[in-house]
């Protein structure tokens, strides 16, 4: 597959253009980003999917947002009936491929908002990669009972 055959591809499939403005060939994007907020002052997790457009494996490196005072990348691990939460430095996006976060393993834990989250508004994060790039994605706040 050709890169203008891909860009078009992944612009179909983001259900957007892409942007005209980007100044540097971007590798990584990142698509369906949403926010399970949980009531109280429970931290909430934010999930969603990194493409590497790239011929080499780009490394997560972190992500932060205004509207929260603490944002971390998170795994869950489960052995048996306990399931406890581990800090990660990195992941690994594949090269050509996509890495997801989703409930019940990668995913971002979000504490302290500056202002409660409201169901259905949509909060900015800002995701950092190993090659310097920073992407922001609009994050759809959504239930504590939502999945996807
Ligand atoms: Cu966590």
């Amino acid at each position: 597959m050709n890169l203008s055959m891909k860009t078009l591809l992944v612009a179909t499939l983001c259900g957007t253009t892409v942007p005209a403005l980007a100044a540097a060939p971007s590798a990584m994007m990142v698509s369906d980003c949403w926010i399970r907020a949980l009531p109280g002052n429970l931290p909430s997790g934010g999930y969603f999917s990194a493409m590497n457009m790239s011929d080499k494996s780009i490394d997560l490196t972190g992500v932060t947002s205004d509207a929260f005072g603490m944002a971390m990348l998170h795994q869950t691990q489960s052995n048996g009936s306990t399931s406890s939460m581990a800090m990660i430095d990195h992941v690994a996006v594949p090269a050509g491929g996509t890495l997801a976060f989703a409930p019940g393993n990668y995913h971002v834990m979000l504490e302290q908002p500056r202002k409660p989250l409201k169901v259905g508004s949509t909060v900015p994060l800002m995701f950092m990669f190993s090659d310097g790039e920073k992407v922001v994605a609009q994050c759809a706040v959504k239930n504590a009972s939502a999945m996807k």
